[in-house]
């Protein structure tokens, strides 16, 4: 059985939540207070982040390698493109989420500017979006599942307008339609 050690808030362990959901992967469920984070969550991670997943004796962290396992181990239904040059720019883009949540953030931190630099981010994805239906191609992915926990929670939790960005608000209706993404919006609702 895989553990998931979790945390509501946490943007990075939405991510693993929704690509198992996607999956329909059994698994528990541990939630970490990130407010009084446990001792023994060093001995999952020595960064003492989540998510961490666990099987047996088996660790593994960083959400973005967890997305890249669940996709090898489960590869039904399959989250990333078949082709080869379409998984690779899928992956580019996941390689490269920083440079959207940096100034996420930034924003949430109150930094002055933050705003305009995260609304640029914005503009970059809606161009993406613009150009085809989902950040991982022609269909559905793991670059979306990678993006849309900051989005829903610049949306819902710092209130920030994407009335801008148009094909950004309809690629975010189509995920909505989602379960494993609903449930997300639920649970940031009760953040
Ligand atoms: N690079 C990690 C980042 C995970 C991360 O930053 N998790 C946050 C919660 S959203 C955390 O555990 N923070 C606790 C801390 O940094 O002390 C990943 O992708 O999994």
């Amino acid at each position: 059985m895989l553990t998931l050690y979790d945390a509501d808030r946490c943007p990075y362990c939405a991510r693993v939540r929704i690509a198992l959901a996607e999956k329909g992967v059994e698994h528990e469920v541990v939630e970490v207070d990130l407010t009084d984070r446990p001792a023994w969550i060093y001995e999952k991670n020595d960064t003492g982040r989540v998510p961490v997943l666990e099987e047996d004796a088996w660790l593994l962290p960083e959400s973005s390698v967890i997305l890249e396992y669940l996709e090898e181990r489960y590869p039904e239904p399959p989250l990333l493109p078949a082709d080869p040059g379409e998984r690779a720019l899928a992956r580019v883009l996941i390689f490269r989420h920083d440079d959207f949540t940096r100034p996420y953030y930034a924003l949430r931190r109150g930094e002055d500017g933050a705003a305009e630099r995260f609304d640029e981010q914005l503009a970059t994805l809606d161009a993406t979006l613009a150009a085809h239906a989902w950040l991982t191609g022609r269909e559905y992915g793991l670059a979306d599942i990678a993006y849309v926990p900051w989005v829903l929670r610049a949306r819902d939790v710092l209130g920030v307008s994407l009335d801008r960005f148009p094909a950004l608000r309809s690629w975010l209706d189509r995920l909505e339609e989602r379960p494993a993404v609903a449930r997300e919006v639920e649970t940031v609702a009760q953040l």
